[in-house]
């Protein structure tokens, strides 16, 4: 259908929305240094627009977007050394990855105990209301990475799954993916990987050579890993997908499906748009693997240089970085975070280690970092920190 250039009605209601949106913060303004989202790559912005009518929960009403998915799932099997039993589950994100990783190991296993680091994502906690699973809290190193000498004893005969995490939401750090890998396999344990951040940074880190530990299925022991293209993936909201080591796991959460194309559906959603995957495939097929490292090298540099900044001022951190993600002390997080905001800038708040979060993501540039550290400073003075 045409848009008519004159029907008022039409462009009033645009109007409208441009003014709800003229309220919101956008990554182009370079301001949303907390977040781990980002501005799209322009080829996802594209692509997203010409698959927003398709559906993946009815495939064969679109075989060549199906393709797309296929493709997709394809390129993240080579990039995490999957073996060819391995299949990929389109999710939403990081919530939904691991709600479904965690359905997996409690179908398999039958049990209902989900043992994690204690710098867990906060979807754990869906996790255990949603389906009935008891969570059981690992304690961290001063690295603040899971102790596995703790992670020991805390499994047992109710142990549905083990999980680590390759880049944690306060600080970006990993834990001992090889270590907790070796002792899952030992105890046959399921253990699902939770890198919807670090499952497009720590490939590419181990390219550039930087010492962090290996995450995927090159550890034996790893059962399943999720990560998210509307995070570091560079695509647009909401897109992540679960690698799973042997797909015939997925029978375990597929049900019949009777009155759509295909006869058998696993998963959580069943209507789900293509436009995601189409995005997040675009971006993949367009930066290749020499792209998304780039990627990573430049916002590793942005990162060392954001650090070398902060630490100037007399402002120090809660850990080195291990990827792109900044821990500032400081004793106050939410007024800082209120103070910065009134200012137009976005970081978070992570009151659990005394400090802010700075994530820079790929539209993070020196040249804002530059106009970011002087308003720290201030803010900084002005409620006492400094
Ligand atoms: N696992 C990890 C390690 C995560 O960091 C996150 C989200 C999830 C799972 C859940 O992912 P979804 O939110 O995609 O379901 N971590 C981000 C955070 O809490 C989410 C986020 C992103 C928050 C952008 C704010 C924001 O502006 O920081």
């Amino acid at each position: 259908m045409e848009r008519p250039k004159t029907d008022l009605r039409y462009n009033g209601v645009l109007k409208e929305l441009e003014e709800f949106q003229q309220r919101d913060f956008s990554f182009a303004s370079g301001r949303i240094l907390g977040s781990m989202c980002a501005l799209p790559h322009p080829i996802a912005r594209e692509a997203y627009i010409r698959f927003l009518e398709t559906n993946l929960g009815d495939p064969e009403l679109c075989p060549g977007t199906k393709a797309i998915e296929d493709r997709f799932i394809a390129f993240l099997a080579r990039l995490l050394h999957a073996p060819k039993t391995a299949t990929g589950q389109i999710v939403s994100g990081g919530t939904e990855g691991n709600i479904t990783a965690m359905w997996l190991a409690k179908q398999l296993s039958k049990r209902n105990e989900v043992v994690l680091p204690k710098s867990a994502h906060f979807s754990f906690a869906k996790i255990a209301s949603l389906m009935g699973m008891k969570l059981v809290e690992v304690p961290l190193t001063r690295d603040y990475v899971m102790d596995v000498s703790s992670l020991k004893k805390k499994i047992g005969k109710s142990t549905a799954a083990v999980v680590g995490i390759a880049g944690s939401t306060e600080l970006g750090t990993i834990d001992p993916i090889p270590e907790i890998s070796e002792l899952c396999a030992q105890e046959h344990v399921f253990f699902h990987v939770d890198a919807a951040f670090g499952g497009f940074v720590i490939p590419f880190l181990r390219k550039l050579g930087e010492d962090v530990p290996q995450f995927d299925f090159q550890c034996s022991g790893v059962s399943t890993v999720s990560l998210d293209s509307h995070k570091m993936g560079y695509s647009a909201i909401p897109l992540g997908t679960l690698m799973i080591r042997k797909s015939s796991w997925l029978e375990s959460i597929t049900v019949e499906s009777p009155y759509i194309s295909s006869e058998r559906q696993a998963g959580i959603l069943g209507t789900r748009s293509g436009a995601p995957v189409a995005a997040a495939y675009a971006v993949a097929r367009y930066l290749g693997e020499d792209g998304y490292c780039e990627m990573v090298r430049s916002c590793m540099e942005v990162t060392r240089y954001a650090q070398r900044r902060i630490t100037g001022l007399g402002l120090s951190l809660v850990t080195p970085p291990t990827m792109n993600v900044l821990g500032v002390k400081v004793k106050k997080p939410a007024t800082v975070v209120k103070r910065l905001s009134e200012q137009g800038w976005r970081v978070n708040k992570v009151e659990r280690l005394s400090c802010i979060r700075i994530v820079c993501m790929p539209h993070i540039t020196k040249e804002i970092i530059d106009e970011f550290i002087p308003v720290l400073k201030n803010t900084c003075e002005e409620v006492g920190e400094l």
